[in-house]
């Protein structure tokens, strides 16, 4: 089983203004920002308000709810970054390489012939 969501992770802290972030879409369920350490210019985070820890701990009413914002930002930042593809990327526990346990969705521009940052 899962540990628990912690409730003053980074994105959550975050939702509540307690750390600034780069907005780049806000609605009553959903938050999306620019990533601090981006694997390409116009790589942004995706999120549920909802606490969830990641994909694997979430309700489904909220994926009902955050993956249609998931697909809206990958195209606006596909035609915003001129990107010639958009790699989307979600991991769940630390083992597959989650640091920040509020789930998320990365959103990269890819170009092609370019490599992503390691
Ligand atoms: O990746 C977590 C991602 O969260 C990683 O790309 C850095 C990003 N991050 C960490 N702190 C912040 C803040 N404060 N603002 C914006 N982005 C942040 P994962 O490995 O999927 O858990």
């Amino acid at each position: 089983m899962s540990p628990a969501y912690d409730p003053e992770n980074i994105f959550a802290k975050i939702l509540k203004g307690d750390i600034p972030s780069h907005a780049v879409h806000e609605d009553e369920d959903t938050y999306a920002f620019m990533d601090v350490m981006p694997q390409a210019p116009g790589h942004v985070l995706v999120i549920p308000k909802t606490p969830s820890r990641n994909l694997l701990d979430a309700d489904p009413a909220v994926l009902v709810k955050l993956i249609p914002v998931v697909q809206k930002i990958a195209s606006a930042t596909k035609e915003a970054f001129e990107a010639d593809g958009i790699f989307i990327a979600q991991f769940n526990e630390a083992a597959a390489g989650q640091t920040v346990f509020h789930l998320h969705f990365h959103i990269v521009p890819r170009q092609q012939g370019t490599d992503l940052k390691p």
